[in-house]
């Protein structure tokens, strides 16, 4: 009698929330304020900006726990010659060491790891330091490019292009040894990679996805089959063996250049907000998610006060997505209605 009473009372506490409690997560931040892995000013600013947006203020709101790690400080390198026609080698090098470092510990402290960046040659030492803390990784890589490129086939030199490269084994031989690289080994599966919002791919990068057989969604996939397939089919291939732990590497020019204008590189024909925050969204409810990287902000690339706006507040209603943040709304799970 008494089993079945609390199962009553547990199905009309059910019916009153309705709506998903919020999850108890933890975030630990990294800032990354590093522009080196490219040549425009200001992407550096991106983790302040993102921070004085009221990132932390909203994910505690929220119900999520944060700790705040601060900014990374990078060494100066001095001597940093080009390397097989590749910019700052060394600078990229030694600043991935250190973020690599950063997020071991602050998977070891427990929490999901959020890297603000700076541009996306941090990927390296993110996902790296991720993969070292937590074993095999899936990683989803939304971005416009597909930042594949090898030293050897880059048209730019810049290794915000090339990060990808580094990371899979299957690329092991086809990227030459580099000044203050030593400390990394590859460390992602070309199976355990997924690509969504591409529409700027050179011919190496798509002769590498083709090679590799790497699953992308490209922007042409995400109009044919729509977001919402899009993400059910990620979720399918990533889990459909072990359930690794996710890292998601979210470069904000994914997102269509209307919506988030400030940064380096942008490419017209992106992913809506709305479908950036279903990816994040969906993501999130998989309980995967493990390390997120947010890079690529770059305020000094906004003509307007307002384009800079769009582009910081996108980029945190991402992360806050990632942290359980659902458009229905969502209600603590000890919320009570005032009597009067
Ligand atoms: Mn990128």
């Amino acid at each position: 009698m008494r089993m079945r009473s609390a199962r009553i009372l547990q199905q009309v506490k059910r019916s009153l929330h309705h709506s998903p409690p919020l999850p108890q997560r933890s975030a630990g931040i990294i800032g990354a304020p590093f522009s080196k892995g490219q040549h425009r000013g200001g992407v550096e600013t991106g983790p302040d900006r993102i921070r004085a947006a009221g990132l932390l203020q909203r994910l505690q709101q929220q119900g999520c726990a944060v700790k705040d790690y601060g900014n990374l400080e990078f060494e100066e390198v001095t001597e940093d010659e080009p390397v097989r026609g590749s910019s700052r080698v060394r600078a990229v090098g030694s600043a991935n060491h250190r973020l690599s470092e950063a997020v071991q510990a602050v998977k070891k402290d427990g929490h999901t790891a959020v890297m603000l960046g700076g541009d996306h040659s941090l990927a390296i030492g993110s996902i790296h330091g991720h993969s070292a803390a937590v074993g095999p990784l899936s990683v989803l890589w939304v971005d416009a490019h597909a930042d594949v490129n090898t030293p050897l086939t880059s048209y730019t030199g810049n290794l915000h292009g090339q990060p990808m490269s580094y990371l899979l084994h299957e690329l092991r031989s086809k990227v030459p040894a580099l000044p203050n690289f030593s400390w990394m080994k590859p460390c992602v599966s070309a199976r355990d990679l997924v690509y969504i919002g591409l529409r700027d791919v050179d011919p190496a990068e798509h002769y590498i996805l083709k090679l590799l057989g790497v699953k992308v969604f490209s922007m042409s996939q995400v109009d044919h089959l729509g977001v919402a397939r899009v993400m059910e089919e990620t979720c399918d291939y990533l889990c459909s063996s072990v359930k690794k732990p996710i890292h998601l590497s979210f470069d904000i020019d994914a997102i269509d250049p209307s919506i988030t204008p400030a940064t380096g590189t942008p490419v017209v024909g992106g992913l809506t907000y709305r479908e950036g925050l279903y990816i994040t969204e969906h993501l999130s409810q998989t309980g995967l998610l493990s390390a997120v990287d947010l890079v690529e902000v770059n305020p000094l690339r906004g003509r307007t006060e307002d384009e800079v706006r769009s582009t910081v507040g996108t980029a945190v209603d991402l992360l806050l997505a990632c942290f359980g943040r659902v458009r229905e709304g969502n209600h603590p799970s000890d919320y009570h209605l005032p009597d009067p």
